[in-house]
């Protein structure tokens, strides 16, 4: 089987960005261990601080953001750091050449249950600053610590899957993720029906309508509450996510962050034939104007965005 280092010097001849993505899936590798041990090690509880966001961090927040830390400082090809849990950018070399956005460890309200979370990360050339459009990434990928450990990498070419081997080694298991055009299955926080604005509200209940309404087939809902375990269904077998804006998260802007949530995930979602929206633009057109941005998340199956496009479009 096809190993990380492989894929790497068939997708890149550019030096740092094999040498980034090596150094995250390294940290991705780390990560998981500790993962794994968390509950024996009694690391899944609060860490008595907020980030940025609010969010009361985690114990396994603040260690998975220093073994990012960690990786990234010994490697010469990053410039900065933009982390969901540091409030400003880490200046790490000013002689790197690319500038990586990461959320270290997504979704780990859910690590209490065992439900799987992950490391999502995005990887911007340094000379144009944090402050550029998803169009301009480089690379990006996510590790997912399912039952497999899953590395999803995407450079230029196709969206690739790894999976972790005993032996600390990424082995290709999907050499191009293709996400069906056609879905029947949505991902969205239904309890959240009452902010919803007109589009959305049109979407779902189009969709729920089934067999009978104007969508015209029966759906079903799944909502892990966790991005990187819904995207990875998505990216395996179809589906759209949605975290449209609301009347809760509009004062702002969203609830997903865009440097290091919805640029990643629509750069893999449409390197693997999906499509991505913020219901207004594609959201890899969205110019950041803050390294904690929010946005609107609409991505998967694009027959699916496409249908919550037209309802946007009627206004
Ligand atoms: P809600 C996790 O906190 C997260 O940032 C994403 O991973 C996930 O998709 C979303 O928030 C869940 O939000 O409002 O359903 O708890």
């Amino acid at each position: 089987m096809t190993n990380l280092s492989q894929w790497l010097a068939a997708q890149t001849d550019d030096a740092n960005i094999a040498g980034v993505i090596t150094a995250m899936a390294a940290a991705g590798a780390e990560i998981a261990a500790v993962l794994r041990q968390a509950p024996i090690a009694g690391q899944t509880g609060l860490a008595g601080a907020t980030n940025v966001q609010g969010e009361a961090q985690k114990a396994l927040d603040v260690i998975s953001n220093d073994i990012v830390l960690n990786h990234l400082r010994a490697n010469p090809a990053v410039s900065i750091l933009v982390s969901e849990e540091l409030d400003e950018a880490v200046d790490i070399s000013s002689q790197g050449a690319v500038i990586v956005a990461t959320d270290p460890l997504d979704g780990s309200s859910n690590l209490d249950v065992n439900v799987t979370v992950g490391t999502i990360f995005s990887l911007l050339p340094a000379d144009g600053g944090p402050l550029q459009k998803g169009s301009a990434q480089l690379a990006a990928g996510y590790v997912a610590y399912g039952p497999a450990t899953s590395l999803v990498l995407r450079i230029a070419g196709p969206t690739s899957v790894f999976t972790l081997a005993d032996d600390g080694q990424w082995l290709l298991t999907v050499a191009a993720a293709a996400v069906p055009e056609a879905s029947g299955e949505f991902a969205i926080n239904t309890a959240r029906e009452r902010f919803w604005d007109a589009p959305t509200l049109g979407y779902v209940q189009e969709s729920v309508a089934g067999e009978t309404g104007p969508a015209g087939k029966r759906y079903n809902m799944r909502w892990v509450g966790s991005m990187v375990a819904d995207i990875h269904r998505i990216l395996m077998r179809g589906g759209i996510f949605l975290y449209p804006l609301d009347r809760e998260t509009a004062s702002k802007g969203g609830r997903l962050r865009l440097l290091y949530e919805a640029n990643p995930m629509a750069w893999l979602v449409e390197g693997a034939g999906g499509r991505s929206t913020t219901g207004r633009q594609g959201i890899l057109s969205v110019q950041p104007t803050g390294i904690h941005q929010r946005v609107p998340v609409i991505l998967g199956s694009a027959e699916e965005v496409k249908r919550v496009e037209d309802w946007y479009a009627r206004g």
